[in-house]
Parts: C-alpha cells; structure tokens; sequence
C-alpha cells in the first residue's frame, strides 16, 4: 500500500528507528511503516488490528524513557512524513499542523506570522508535535507558558480500528461533554494515533527579555529570583558546569565555585541581593541548552524525571547527595516547577539508581515522572506508586480505546 520507499525492512534501514536517543534501549522490528496521509495512518492500523500485530507510534525518536522503539518486535509506526504546516491564523492566534512537524519548524513558522509557540525545548529540531502531545512535553517555558497540554486546542486521531476521531474545527467553546481527544495529551501512544493537532499560538513579548546566570549556595535562594516576568527559571549544578565547560570550550561564566547555577530569561530585572554573582548575555544559555547532549556524548546516562514540591527542593537535593551513588550524579533541570533531571552516569546498577531516587521522590510528596512520560523506564514504578482508583479506571480507559492491545502494549503496563 505504502509502496517499498515507505516500508523499510533492512537491518541498517531500520537501525535508527529501533535504538533510542540515549543508546539505553535497543529493539526490533519486522518493519518501520511511514505512512504520509491520515487514509495511510488508518489503513496501517487497520491492518495491524485486523492481525494483531502490536505497533509504536514514532516521532523525532528523542523521548527518554523508552517508549518510542520495538522493544518486542512491534511495527514502527513513523509520522514523520505528516509534516505538514497549515496557515497560521493571526487574528485568533491559531494554527493546525501534522503531527511530524517539529517544535521547530513550528516555531519558526510561528515567528513568520508574528507569533510565538509556547513550547521550546532543546530537542526542538527532532521532536515532534505528536510526540510532544503525546508525553505533553515541558521544556523551558512551562513557568511562562504552560507545559504542552496547556497549547492544544483540538486534535485528530487515529483509533485503535482504524476510525478517525477529530475536532480540528476551531470552534473556540465547546461544551457537549468530556473531551476524550484530551485524553491523548500524555497517553504515550497507547490509546490512539495523533496525526494533526489545533495549536494556540502567543503573541510575541512587548518588551525584550535578558538572560542572567546566577551562582546560588541553595536552590531555594535561586527560587527567589522568580518574578513576574519570568520567561524560564532553569538550573544546573556544579557537575553539569565542569562538564559543559570542559567538553564544549565554555569559559567559566562567574567567579567563585558555588553549588548551583540559575539560568533566568526575564522581562523585569530580578532584584539581586548584593552578595550574588551574576552575568547577563544572551549566549548563555549554551550552558543549559547543552547539558544532555554532553552528557550523552561521555557515557549512556540513566536519566530520572522528577519533581518535588517547591519547598523540597534542597531536602531533594541533599537525599540524592546522601545516597552516595557511584559514579557521577549530575542534578538540573526546570527550577520553577521543581523539576529536577537526576543523570547518572559510569553506575553499574540502574535499576538500584531509579529505585533509591524515586524513593526520595515519593517520600517527599513528589512524581516520578514531570515531563518526559512513563515509558518503559517507570512502568513499574507508576503501577506500584499510582493508586488503586487511578489505576483500575487507566485499565479500562485502555481496554475501551484499544482492547485487542495493538497500540504500544509495553508502555505504562509492560514490565
Ligand atoms: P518520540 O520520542 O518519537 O515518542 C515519544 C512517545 O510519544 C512514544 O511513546 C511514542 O509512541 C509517542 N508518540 C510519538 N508520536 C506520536 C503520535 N503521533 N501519536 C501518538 N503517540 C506518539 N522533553 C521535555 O519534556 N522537556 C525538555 O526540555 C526536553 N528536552 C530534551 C532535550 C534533548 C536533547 C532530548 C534528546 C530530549 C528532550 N526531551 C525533553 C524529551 C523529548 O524530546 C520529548 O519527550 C518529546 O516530546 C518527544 O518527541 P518525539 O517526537 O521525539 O517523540
Ligand atoms: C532538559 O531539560 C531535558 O534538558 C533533558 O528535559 C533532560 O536529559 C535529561 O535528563
Ligand atoms: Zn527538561
């Protein structure tokens, strides 16, 4: 149906759909499909359905936690090919994109029209507008924007038969009932296909916006340079610092050692009490932005996703240094919704890794997962950390959308 250029079979064809972005996880497949229209994504369910042959959903293939390869043989689904930019529609501030478009296509397409996505993150040029929704993405702009879910305005669907659910129409109100399409946001591929999503757009900011480093003994005091015209409040500790300046050539961007360093992009000038070293530039933000990808490039990290309550943030911080895990640690992540990104690296025990942090994490009244999704890697800790109630009605919200299990059957209750 697809044609050979749109099935791909060979091992060194299907290669880069069957390994993870982390190199943590590798899988099989007897096949990646591309399909380029919503007939083919319905008509490569169908068939699937109809031989019960289990499938992944595939975007940009940068999730982190496993739950965008074949770790079973299943079919790969890729939706790059549904890439396509629908005008933008300035005067309600809306555009409908395919679901393979990137976050930045999507933006730039965005600034052409004058406007902003509220979503940017660094793997901004792979990832996906489907994945996005799918894990409803966070990134960098989540305390001044929202996280994904905060942008979708409609969605179309491929189910589980092959039938297609859509509200793509832009009416701006809508109350005829519960909206199932939002029960796509985060589902991780497991309850139906996003082929094209209805997207709100934001005006750009009047005023410019700076970028300031700060150099912090504690994460609370950097909480403190939250303020009302914070773009993004980000953070990373002295390890990730030494890395990103020895494998990138950064200079050292403050004086001094401290633990912490606070990336902010603000409208309003943070008040900085004296004793704070503080940079302002634009480039700065080369230090966050390449934290991940550095860290890849030395080892293959085990990554945790967590995120504690506001006043937590240093008890987190001092557990996780109390562990006395082996190898390195490195602690970042988005400050201003207490999301830290625990890595790992050079640990020869993972699980015993996930296991010991994740149990700081509930002890302290946090989640196990704040932006990346549950994937493979927490599918075992969301069953046993997720209530009965919340569980039992997860079951039968999948046994409803796709009881035959075809629709990434690993993710959330694989394991
Ligand atoms: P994939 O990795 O292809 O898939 C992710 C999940 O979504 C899988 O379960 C898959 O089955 C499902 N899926 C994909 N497409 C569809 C679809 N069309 N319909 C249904 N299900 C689908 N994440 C953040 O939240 N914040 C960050 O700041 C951030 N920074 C990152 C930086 C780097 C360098 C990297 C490598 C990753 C980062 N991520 C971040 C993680 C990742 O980019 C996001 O999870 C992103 O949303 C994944 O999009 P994708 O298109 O690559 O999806
Ligand atoms: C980030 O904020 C991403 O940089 C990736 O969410 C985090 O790699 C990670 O652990
Ligand atoms: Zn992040």
């Amino acid at each position: 149906m697809l044609g050979p250029e749109h099935l791909l079979t060979e091992p060194d064809m299907v290669a880069g759909y069957v390994r993870d972005w982390t190199g943590r996880w590798t899988g099989h497949t007897p096949a990646v499909v591309r399909p380029g229209s919503v007939e083919e994504v319905q008509e490569v369910v169908r068939i699937c359905g109809e031989h019960s042959v289990p499938l992944v959903p595939q975007g940009g293939n940068t999730g982190l936690v496993g739950g965008s390869i074949p770790h079973k043989g299943e079919v790969v689904l890729s939706m790059r090919r549904l890439d396509r930019l629908g005008p933008v529609d300035e005067r309600r501030r809306e555009v409908t994109v395919g679901a393979g478009v990137t976050v930045g296509a999507l933006r730039t397409h965005a600034r052409r029209a004058g406007l902003e996505y509220g979503v940017d993150l660094s793997s901004r040029d792979s990832a996906t507008i489907g994945g996005t929704i799918a894990t409803n993405a966070g990134g960098m702009n989540v305390v001044a924007n929202g996280d994904t879910r905060r942008q979708v305005l409609g969605l179309e669907v491929v189910l589980a038969d092959g039938s297609v659910a859509s509200r793509l129409g832009g009416v701006a109100k809508q109350s005829t009932g519960p909206d199932l399409l939002q029960l796509m946001v985060g589902s991780e591929g497991t309850l139906g296909v996003i082929t094209a999503a209805r997207l709100r757009l934001l005006p750009r900011l009047r005023s410019e916006s700076m970028v300031i480093l700060v150099g912090v003994q504690t994460l609370g005091e950097g909480l403190g340079l939250l303020g009302p015209g914070s773009q993004a409040l980000e953070f990373f500790d002295r390890a990730c610092l030494e890395t990103v300046v020895g494998h990138r050539g950064l200079s050292r961007p403050l004086p001094g050692d401290p633990p912490f360093y606070i990336l902010v992009e603000t409208t309003s000038t943070p008040d900085l009490p004296d004793r704070l070293e503080a940079v302002v530039d634009r480039t700065l933000w080369a230090y966050r932005d390449s934290i991940t990808e550095t860290l890849n490039q030395i080892g293959v990290p085990v990554k945790l996703d967590v995120a504690v309550p506001l006043g937590r943030l240093d008890e987190f911080a001092v557990a996780v240094a109390g562990l006395g895990l082996e190898g390195q640690v490195y602690l970042y992540g988005h400050l201003a919704e207490g999301n830290f990104h625990v890595n790992v690296l050079a640990n020869p025990d993972p699980e015993m890794v996930v296991d010991q942090v994740l149990g700081i994490v509930i002890g302290l009244d946090g989640v196990i997962a704040s932006e990346h999704g549950i994937g493979v890697a927490k599918s075992v800790w969301w069953q046993r950390s997720t209530d009965r109630a919340t569980l039992a009605v997860n079951r039968q919200i999948k046994d409803a959308f796709d009881p035959g299990r075809i629709l990434n059957p690993e993710v959330f209750w694989g394991g």
